[in-house]
């Protein structure tokens, strides 16, 4: 019994050294708040156009329900989180943001972007790798220094990251592009699987390491049910093998 509440405490110790639960969006009933905003060219002012209400869709997102959005104006398109996802958000920096993003159109690269824009206007961003078509692809943003870039074009200086965490600690938006097609009404975009602050090893994305997210990766890898929003592929190639456990253990032993 000794043994058992040593652990315990334990346990209730790392939770409490912890201050925030990962952020998530699965859409399974609603579009959960999201926005969808158009701006001005990203490497000018990035000034805000317009907002609109992005669809909810009920089924065949990644996983379930997830939000879509026809590109609407022949602005730059942005998928924008909910405000309650701003404020101070410095706890997540060195953890991830991991999404889920289909294009039916790539002519565009600029749906890549990813933008975050601290308290008076200070811009970090993010340029993924652009998505094969019409396939929903997995997205895992490490939100730390050599990732972003100052401003929101994506490219120029590196942000250091005291840049990053100061963005992150007065959040005022959290942008995911969908700019993939040229042209106004010609790319239909869909997001799903938001999670803002985690890390990878978090398997029940709870925001803590422990033996419960290995628990529940051997059981998904296993072939029982997974977490919302989670695969045993962990390592997104695309099989459920070896390497994924392999990967699985890696991330667990890391931490938080
Ligand atoms: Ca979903
Ligand atoms: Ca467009
Ligand atoms: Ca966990
Ligand atoms: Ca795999």
């Amino acid at each position: 019994m000794k043994a058992v509440a040593v652990a315990i405490s334990v346990l209730a110790g790392s939770h409490a050294a912890l201050a925030q639960s990962p952020l998530q969006s699965y859409f399974d009933a609603s579009r959960e708040g999201w926005a969808v905003e158009t701006r001005t060219n990203p490497t000018g002012s990035f000034s805000l156009v317009q907002t609109y209400t992005p669809d909810f869709v009920a089924s065949g997102g990644a996983e379930g329900g997830y939000i879509e959005e026809l590109d609407p104006d022949s602005n730059w398109s942005f998928f924008s989180a909910p405000s309650a996802w701003g404020g101070d958000r410095s706890a997540f920096a060195g953890k991830r943001l991991e999404f889920r993003v289909r294009t039916d159109t790539l002519n565009y690269p600029d749906g890549r972007l990813v933008v975050l824009i601290g308290n008076g206007g200070q811009r970090v961003s993010h340029a993924t790798a652009l998505p094969p078509v019409n396939e929903w692809t997995f997205r895992s943003i490490p939100l730390t220094a050599g990732q972003w870039t100052i401003g929101s074009s994506g490219t120029g200086t590196q942000a250091t990251q005291a840049q990053i965490n100061a963005v992150l600690g007065s959040l005022e938006r959290l942008l995911i592009g969908l700019e993939y097609g040229g042209d106004q009404l010609e790319e239909r975009v869909g997001l799903d699987s938001v999670v803002f602050g985690v890390c990878p090893g978090d398997f029940d994305r709870d925001g803590f390491v422990d033996f419960f997210d290995f628990d529940a990766f051997v059981g998904c890898f296993e072939g029982g049910a997974c977490p919302p929003g989670q695969s045993a592929d962990f390592d997104g190639d695309g099989f459920v093998d070896f390497f994924d456990f392999d990967a699985f253990a890696a991330a667990f032993e890391r931490g938080c």
